[in-house]
């Protein structure tokens, strides 16, 4: 029975099932029980395996085909009329052609299944930053995965009113067939239409698709921005609290800076960290001129293989319950699940990602295909499971940013961490972002590419104009966020990582608080604002490079340096990204950055030392 009186939902409803043909319609309130029924006949059908109760209670297994276990960026397109207005960051179809050949495939394709209908909140339900969407679904897994990661149910619908507005969302399962796959957004009609996909980031359509893309295009329009950044917030032992957002391309460990345990002599002062998002803000200008920021998720999809309880206990303590695992191995000794890097010792007896016995005497690490669990697998938990979860999480105002951090995946040039000049220049350094792709979309892996602000798959528009929009949201704020980069891949010549990472990110991001607040120095460079060696903290770290060499200050100061070689190179190299793909809507602050970053390198003599770092 349909749960609301909005015509616009009932209209959505009844074309969608004119199209789809489904034998049932099912309207998901969001109770326990109809949630629990849902989860029964999963395990009945064998889309979902039910788990250890006693060890994980109400966790779940679940297999996608095995050519479905990315996004896929080269079939996700943006639909405006204007082919120009996609801009290059984005596959372009035009809308009816887009329109016409989605229900072509979809058409017919619900036979003999249910479709649900999922009213859903992006944020929590009642704040301003909410947004409400409805996404119908032939997929039993959507609905279970939606239900943890937005805020679902009726409650939806009754902010919705009789006549409220909200985003489309229509999945139709069809036959997975991957060259009949299309992720298609209309960002000019609020819609989103993706067929012939089970997998999360392509499927599950308030996170990517909505949470970004379209609202990205939202943002852009009425003033705010929706960003791929994790927020997380340091409280000090005078008990003061401070936000911070990050920036990262995905799969480069969003989730572990969000969820970060202090080193032992922070946590014995009292300093601790707080998850509000690991994955998505949405950031508005507050009447006091800051910047304020929700995560509009409820929950965390996170990457499984690496995540143990040293490299992030908070996540994995997340995951202990009412969490669906995705192609990862299952241990059939104990109905638990198993991935690389969950601990050293391999299962005996466990079922590899695609179904099959996983033999572990032929496991390589190096080679990717003898895994048992998928290098992309996921979990998908409930975030109010994370220890560490922020008291703001549920916050209808959202908190305030002292500082937004972008951050890739660079082996050499980037230092550990540098400061903006100002907002433009922090814009500029967000433009000029590039990454190695990782296993979270499908195609090559360990590629060099231009990610600006770690938004290239994620932008529902011409990226030129995302970067005036973040122009724009500067001049509009009276006191923005300090804007930083940090790199933690920076590697020695033999390929090393020269930085620990993970908890030891804490030294950083001490020192990127200091500067908020005018406390720590810093040295003036080519590009920005760099700490001096003795500004970071270093007590007790005790990381070993490589066998029988610990990290020193000399290290430290190393990964700090300022090649101004090389940053000529990579003024060039942005140039030729600028002039060849961006084009002629790149703002001209951004132009004067790149100006400024040229003309200071060429002032400064080359330094003496030769770096020793792996080249990118
Ligand atoms: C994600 C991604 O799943 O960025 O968050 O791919
Ligand atoms: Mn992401």
């Amino acid at each position: 029975m349909a749960l609301t009186k909005n015509s616009k939902v009932l209209e959505f409803v009844e074309e969608s099932a004119k199209l789809g043909q489904p034998d049932k319609i099912v309207w998901i309130d969001g109770s326990a029980k109809q949630i629990a029924a849902l989860k029964e006949e999963a395990v009945k059908s064998g889309e979902l395996i039910k788990l250890n109760e006693q060890l994980l209670p109400d966790c779940y297994l679940h297999r996608t085909k095995v050519n479905d276990v990315a996004r896929v960026e080269d079939r996700t397109f943006i639909c405006t009329k204007n082919r120009d207005d996609a801009g290059p960051n984005n596959y372009w179809m035009d809308p009816r052609q887009a329109y016409e050949l989605a229900n072509e495939i979809a058409r017919g394709s619900m036979k003999g299944r249910t479709m649900y209908v999922i009213p859903y909140s992006m944020g929590v339900v009642g704040s301003s930053f909410a947004k409400i969407g409805i996404e119908v679904t032939d997929s039993i897994y959507v609905v279970l995965n939606m239900n943890i990661m937005t805020r679902v149910g009726k409650q939806c619908l009754d902010a919705l009113g009789k006549d409220g507005d909200f985003i489309k969302g229509f999945h139709a399962k069809c036959n997975v067939d991957a060259d009949k796959r299309y992720i298609m957004h209309f960002p000019e009609d609020n819609t989103i239409i993706s067929v012939n996909s089970a997998y999360g980031g392509n499927v599950l359509l308030g996170k990517k698709c909505f949470a970004l893309r379209i609202a990205s295009y939202l943002g852009k329009n009425e003033g705010w921005m929706a960003e791929h950044m994790l927020i997380l917030g340091v409280t000090y032992p005078d008990g003061e609290k401070k936000y911070v957002a990050a920036a990262f391309p995905s799969a480069c460990g969003k989730t572990n800076l969000a969820m970060l345990i202090p080193p032992k002599h922070y946590l014995e002062k009292g300093y601790k960290i707080e998850t509000v998002g690991d994955d998505i803000a949405w950031i508005r200008r507050g009447e006091d001129g800051r910047l304020w920021a929700v995560n509009p998720e409820n929950g965390f999809f996170g990457v499984a293989p690496g995540t143990n309880e040293h490299s992030n206990y908070n996540a994995l303590k997340s995951t202990q319950r009412g969490t669906i695992f995705t192609n990862v191995a299952l241990n059939t000794d104990n109905m638990t699940v198993w991935w690389e890097g969950l601990s050293k010792e391999l299962p005996e007896h466990c079922i590899d990602w695609t179904g099959k016995p996983w033999d572990p005497a032929k496991f390589d690490k190096k080679d990717k295909s003898t895994c048992a669990a998928h290098p992309n697998s996921r979990f998908t938990a409930p975030a109010t499971n994370c220890p560490c979860v922020s008291p703001e999480f549920d916050s209808k105002r959202g908190v305030p940013l002292s500082a937004i951090i972008f951050g890739g995946r660079r082996a050499s040039t980037t230092p550990l961490v540098y400061e903006a000049r100002d907002w433009n220049h922090g814009v500029f350094i967000g433009s000029a972002m590039s990454s190695e792709t990782t296993a979270a979309a499908t195609g090559a892996t360990g590629v060099l590419r231009h990610d600006p602000m770690a938004m290239k798959p994620f932008t529902g528009y011409h990226m030129g104009d995302y970067f005036a929009h973040w122009i724009e949201m500067g001049a509009k704020v009276t006191n923005p966020p300090k804007i930083f980069n940090v790199n933690w891949f920076r590697c020695d010549k033999d390929g090393n990582f020269m930085w620990p990472g993970f908890g030891d990110n804490m030294r950083v991001l001490e020192w990127i608080l200091k500067r908020c607040e005018n406390k720590a120095d810093a040295v003036e460079t080519p590009v920005g604002f760099v700490p001096r060696a003795e500004d970071i903290d270093l007590t007790d770290l005790d990381y070993e490079i490589k066998k029988g060499k610990k990290f020193t200050v000399d290290d430290l100061k190393e990964i700090l340096e300022i090649d101004a070689d090389k940053w000529l190179k990579e003024a060039d190299e942005i140039e030729g990204y600028y002039k060849g793909t961006i084009k002629d809507r790149i703002p001209q602050e951004l132009w004067d950055c790149l100006e400024t970053l040229k003309s200071k390198c060429s002032a400064v003599k080359k330094p003496a030392k030769k770096s020793t770092d792996k080249n990118d």
